[in-house]
């Protein structure tokens, strides 16, 4: 009846369908959560999410970027994001982070509609550790990072130095290949 139930049943309701916990773990991992938000109260919704994530059982330790404003990538005429980066060093395993993250997007009444549509709080797992995770419902890292502007930067700021593990670059050098084509 803990935490990562909870969270396991958050992600079983959004996904329909059922999911296993994370067999526990001992040795933190270095993760990074990209949060967007671009409706209602933008910037109360990023700072509660910073603090829920650093506030999550399982989370050690947690460290956030700034929140910088960015021109939505999508479908046309969304209102301006704020986006920001936080990096934490969790016992937590990925299945059950997403859980957790699911639970606080819920619990700022997140409704899904739209791809890449409107939201007020958005929260993807962009690195967990050396990690590759591809199966229904979490593909990590996020599939599609490593062309935004609005995570990289952010993400530069808390964990330039990480390696993405499917390209093998740090996030430093995925940041200046996307700045010196755009
Ligand atoms: N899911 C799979 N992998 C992951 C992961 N690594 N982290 C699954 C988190 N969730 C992951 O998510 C649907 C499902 O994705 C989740 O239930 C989880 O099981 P969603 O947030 O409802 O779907 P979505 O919004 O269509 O996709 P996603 O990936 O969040 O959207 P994107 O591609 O991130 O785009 N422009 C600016 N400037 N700033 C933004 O933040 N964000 C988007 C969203 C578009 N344009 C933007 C921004
Ligand atoms: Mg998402």
């Amino acid at each position: 009846g803990g935490v990562v139930d909870r969270a396991c049943h958050a992600r079983a309701r959004v996904l329909q369908f059922p999911v296993q916990p994370d067999p526990p773990r001992t040795r933190p991992v270095t993760a990074c959560i990209a949060l967007g938000a671009n409706l209602g109260d933008r910037r109360g919704a990023i700072r509660s999410a910073i603090d829920a994530i650093g506030a999550l059982p399982g989370v050690l330790s947690s460290r956030a970027s700034s929140v910088i404003e960015t021109d939505p990538v999508g479908p046309p005429g969304q209102p301006m994001y704020l986006n920001a980066v936080v990096r934490v060093e969790t016992t937590l395993g990925p299945r059950d982070l997403l859980g957790a993250l699911l639970a606080i997007e819920a619990g700022h009444g997140r409704e899904r509609r739209e791809r890449w549509g409107a939201r007020t709080l958005d929260l993807d797992i962009v690195l967990f550790g050396d990690e590759v995770i591809d199966e229904p419902g979490l593909t990590v890292p996020h599939p599609r990072f490593r062309d935004r502007l609005f995570v990289l930067g952010p993400l530069a700021e808390v964990g330039g130095e990480l390696v993405d593990p499917v390209t093998g670059r740090t996030i430093h050098a995925l940041l200046s290949v996307i700045k010196s084509s755009s």
